[in-house]
């Protein structure tokens, strides 16, 4: 994708208490975290973002994961409404912010009793995969593809099983190319021969979240293989120290918004 912006949301003190309802490698140490989110908003500068940096958070643990909050399309945003209680309120926090950079017709916003978070979305060209997931129900599926419609998007919902969110699974860089882990090696939806797909082993699954910006695809340090794989379909690489945001279940795309 050709993109030109990114939000980002600096990490707070309370970060350490982030959810980990699916990783048990302790608590994030604050100082790490925050010396990996420089390293993050420095690999999207290199990609070629200009990033606005919003303060942090301190009553959200989590609200270093921006990409949960809103969903930015070509057309506009949507602001979403997360399925995490703790969490609901980051998305109208981040509103205002939606404001500054799109006119009011071109934000749509996900209300009760939908929920839906971004790290449940996944843009291919014109098509949306969305997780139905413990944090993505129908309705915040129905009223999601209903606004993707209006600006003449289609949308599919992916029963995510055993995971957080459908990008956890498995991520699209582009080019028809696919990341997939864990039960996406299997689901239909990606098996219908519009992706090429690579399987990351097991050991590497943490790597299946990677972002692609312009030229680069950014990625966490530490997954020789996804590495080798980007490299091979031609992408130049930037890997980022990740290890405290993995501690509670946050990947690459989740650190930002980006358009
Ligand atoms: C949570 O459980 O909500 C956070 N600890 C992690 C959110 C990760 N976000 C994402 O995958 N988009």
């Amino acid at each position: 994708s050709n993109f030109t912006h990114a939000i980002v949301r600096r990490p707070s003190h309370s970060v350490i208490d982030g959810i980990a309802d699916f990783t048990d490698k302790g608590k994030p140490i604050y100082e790490k975290a925050m010396e990996q989110h420089d390293q993050y908003v420095e690999a999207l500068k290199q990609a070629g973002l200009e990033v606005t940096v919003l303060p942090a958070l301190e009553d959200y643990p989590d609200s270093v994961f921006v990409e949960d909050t809103a969903v930015i399309t070509p057309k506009g945003a949507i602001s979403d409404r997360p399925g995490a209680p703790t969490r609901r309120e980051e998305a109208a926090l981040m509103l205002p912010t939606l404001h500054e950079f799109f006119d009011d017709d071109q934000i749509k916003v996900i209300t009760d009793p939908a929920t839906l978070e971004g790290g449940d979305v996944m843009m291919v060209d014109d098509h949306y995969y969305v997780g139905h997931s413990q944090r993505t129900n129908d309705e915040g599926f129905r009223q999601f593809s209903g606004f993707l419609a209006e600006w003449g998007y289609t949308a599919e919902q992916v029963p995510v099983e055993h995971i957080l969110h459908l990008k956890t699974g498995g991520t699209y860089v582009e080019d028809g190319n696919l990341l997939v882990c864990g039960e996406f090696k299997t689901k239909p939806a990606y098996h219908r021969g519009q992706f090429n797909l690579f399987e990351v082993p097991d050991e590497e699954a943490y790597g299946a979240d990677c972002v692609r910006i312009n030229d680069y695809v950014v990625m966490a340090k530490g997954y020789p293989r996804v590495k080798a794989q980007l490299q091979k379909w031609g992408y130049k690489i930037i890997e980022v120290e990740m290890t405290e945001f993995e501690k509670i279940d946050g990947s690459i795309t989740c650190l930002s918004l980006r358009w």
